[in-house]
């Protein structure tokens, strides 16, 4: 029997195959979690539907997490199949792309900051919030986040910083919720190829350095994301809330990028 028979989890950020969404509704549906999905708008319909039905779900309901309609919506719907919510999954972001690029001085602006900050850390508080009279003792909430974080990485600019709150986000939610024994954690993932990863510049070659720079010398996959997730969101971990694990193959321990490519 899996880890997570009988749980019910809620992923929002699926768009395609290659979304960490994707790794983690894989390997929660592996360990027997039942699963319902959201997407961001009609033109992803389709393509989430039919990803939902190769993993056993027919619960794909659209939600723009900008929206406070919208997530309202998502719960009012799902009140009709579930009545209540194990795992809550936030694996979204976004800043403008011209936010992503060149020197963060001179290319941030009020308008990226907000809108990097709304769609990439406050969705994940407002999804908690609709969820909340869904969400029981043993409940969790993961989200995803970035080593630009907690470091100055090149180009990541303003999502560095949304990233930042959306980890301090965690703290408060996990410091909120856990009275009500509800978990809220972090994933702090490598770079993967996703979809987003297409409209960045270079991104190749921040994969190569990461593969050649990181402890293990390779770059993580979307199943050992996965595989985290499925057990942050477990009971094997229930003593663990509040916190970012690392899954990024040791990159973050690294103090200096490896000498003569040993
Ligand atoms: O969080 C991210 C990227 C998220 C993202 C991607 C896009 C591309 C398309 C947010 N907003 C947008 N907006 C778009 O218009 N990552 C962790 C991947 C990533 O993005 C980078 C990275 C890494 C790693 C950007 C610059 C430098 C490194």
């Amino acid at each position: 029997m899996g880890f997570l028979q009988g749980k019910r989890a809620l992923i929002v950020g699926l768009a395609n195959n290659h979304s960490i969404a994707w790794g983690i509704a894989r390997a929660m549906r592996r360990e027997g979690a039942e699963l319902a999905f959201t997407y961001q708008s009609e033109k992803l319909a389709a393509r989430v539907t039919a990803l939902a039905a190769e993993l056993d779900s027919d619960i794909a309901l659209r939600c723009d997490v900008g929206s406070d309609a919208d997530i309202a919506q998502v719960f009012h719907h799902l009140d009709n199949y579930w009545n209540h919510i194990d795992i809550l999954i936030h694996s979204v972001a976004f800043a403008p792309a011209s936010q992503l690029e060149g020197n963060y001085i001179d290319d941030v602006t009020r308008e990226g900051f907000r809108i990097a900050h709304d769609i990439s850390s406050y969705s994940f508080v407002a999804l908690a919030k609709a969820a909340h009279p869904m969400l029981r003792a043993g409940s969790n909430l993961l989200a995803i986040s970035y080593l630009g974080a907690v470091r100055a990485v090149p180009h990541y600019n303003v999502m560095g910083l949304a990233k930042a709150s959306l980890e301090a986000n965690v703290r408060y939610m996990a410091a909120a919720l856990g009275p009500q024994q509800i978990r809220v954690n972090a994933i702090s993932a490598g770079p993967i190829k996703t979809a987003a990863a297409k409209g960045i510049r270079d991104f190749n070659r921040m994969l190569d350095y990461g593969a050649r720079n990181a402890p293990l010398r390779r770059n993580v996959t979307l199943d050992e994301v996965g595989n985290a997730a499925a057990f942050l969101c477990s009971d094997l971990a229930s003593g663990i809330t509040g916190d970012v694990l690392y899954v990024d193959a040791g990159y973050h321990i690294q103090g200096m990028a490896v000498l003569d490519g040993k």
